[in-house]
């Protein structure tokens, strides 16, 4: 029956990371997945989520179903650390935000939602943008483009050109857009080029979707979200999934959320409905414990600063970091290829390897880079660091 079956070739990301698991050698480095490690090369539990759950384990309750568009308490903090608490569209009650399974699943209902009601649309991506971004958006039977965005002889952006193709795009295309930390390039537009992005979206009449990963991870949790208040505040049509997978290095407990910016009340009301049902259809309603530690984190005053101090730690160590390895390549590669560690910012930076460079420093250093010659600087540490550049620098010597 089942003869006819090809075997997944697997994962850019998620069957690296596996590799890596399954490697015996012990020098082994891994810059592949998006997570944060700390400085002992551990995947932390903060502070704030620790209290948390000790406090959720000692009241444990019954678990019943969540409605299908998630904890209201959750759904509430969500929306206010992504706009502002104070944002006008939050108090006019015209935003419909749920809970959703995790960055991806804001993305995949987003996705039925606009298929099922834009079916003519397509959508645009950078040019690279999140591998599983084209893998989403095709599953949910979109037709996916892309825009120009990295340029490789500088390590910087194309801002002429990506301007240049959005402002050519039909009446109702969808615009996807990194809002910070941009994955895999690390390359992110200033606060004058998103001024300037915005009127072109409107002009052309286009929906920005959002894809707020890292937030808090790029310069501050408002300043990273400055793009979306930008395009709420002009009235683009928007759509923004956000995660806390990162940023509550909860990634396990599948934390996100979709948010669709709308003209009235009675329109968000309307479009939450039709969210829900696409919730039901994919996995019926999102589940409980992760989003009763978020929701308990972000409304207690104190859980909430230690929480906000602890990202503001991990964002600092991995700029210290991008210092190490920026120091670490002196001498050894060229600028352009050297500049980016201290240039781009978030998780990760493109290095500019080629694939058979980055082969050779997965089987002759052990050291883990996506194919792409993405890293994860944020699985940099002060032991493996000075190992990482030398393996750099002997692999772009070709020694
Ligand atoms: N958007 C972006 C841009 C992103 O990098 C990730 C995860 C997600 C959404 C998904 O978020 P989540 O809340 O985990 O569903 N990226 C890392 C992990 C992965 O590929 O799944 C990564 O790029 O390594």
């Amino acid at each position: 029956m089942f003869d006819h079956i090809p075997a997944y070739p697997g994962d850019p990301i998620l069957s690296l990371n596996e590799d890596f698991q399954l490697d015996p050698r012990p020098n082994k480095v891994n810059l592949s997945i998006g997570i944060y490690f700390d400085d002992a090369g551990k995947l932390p539990v903060m502070d704030a989520v620790r209290h948390a759950e000790t406090a959720l384990l000692g009241a444990i309750g019954p678990r019943s179903y969540l409605p299908m568009a998630g904890l209201p308490l959750y759904r509430d903090a969500a929306q206010a650390l992504v706009f502002g608490a104070d944002h006008e569209a939050r108090a006019a009650g015209r935003i419909a935000t749920l809970q959703t399974i995790g960055g991806s699943g804001a993305l995949k209902v987003g996705a039925d939602f606009l298929k099922r009601y834009f079916p003519a649309s397509q959508i645009w991506i950078s040019d690279p943008s999140w591998e599983n971004h084209r893998v989403v958006f095709e599953g949910a039977g979109l037709t996916v483009n892309t825009y120009p965005y990295y340029d490789e002889h500088t390590g910087g952006l194309r801002f002429a050109d990506m301007i240049d193709t959005i402002g050519r795009l039909p009446e109702q295309s969808i615009v996807l857009l990194h809002a910070c930390c941009h994955n895999p390039t690390g390359v992110d537009l200033s606060p004058a080029q998103w001024a300037e992005l915005v009127p072109v979206l409107q002009r052309r009449k286009l929906i920005a979707f959002v894809d707020m990963a890292y937030q808090g991870f790029g310069a501050s949790l408002e300043e990273d979200a400055a793009c979306v208040r930008l395009l709420a505040d002009a009235g683009v049509p928007l759509i923004v999934a956000s995660s806390f997978s990162k940023n509550f290095s909860l990634y396990g407990e599948r934390c996100g959320a979709l948010s669709v910016v709308c003209k009235s009340k009675e329109e968000a009301a309307r479009v939450l409905g039709q969210l829900m049902s696409a919730v039901r259809a994919n996995y019926s309603n999102p589940p409980t414990h992760g989003a009763r530690l978020v929701a308990n984190v972000l409304s207690d005053t104190s859980l909430r600063a230690s929480w906000e101090a602890e990202l503001a730690t991990m964002r600092e160590r991995i700029l210290a970091m991008r210092g190490t390895i920026h120091e670490g390549l002196a001498g050894r590669v060229d600028e352009v290829m050297r500049a980016r560690y201290v240039a781009q910012r978030g998780m990760f930076t493109y290095t500019g390897l080629s694939e058979a460079q980055v082969e050779r420093l997965r089987s002759e250093y052990a050291v883990y880079v996506l194919r792409s010659g993405r890293m994860c600087v944020a699985g940099l540490n002060a032991s493996n660091a000075g190992y990482v550049a030398s393996s750099i620098a002997a692999v772009v010597a070709g020694a």
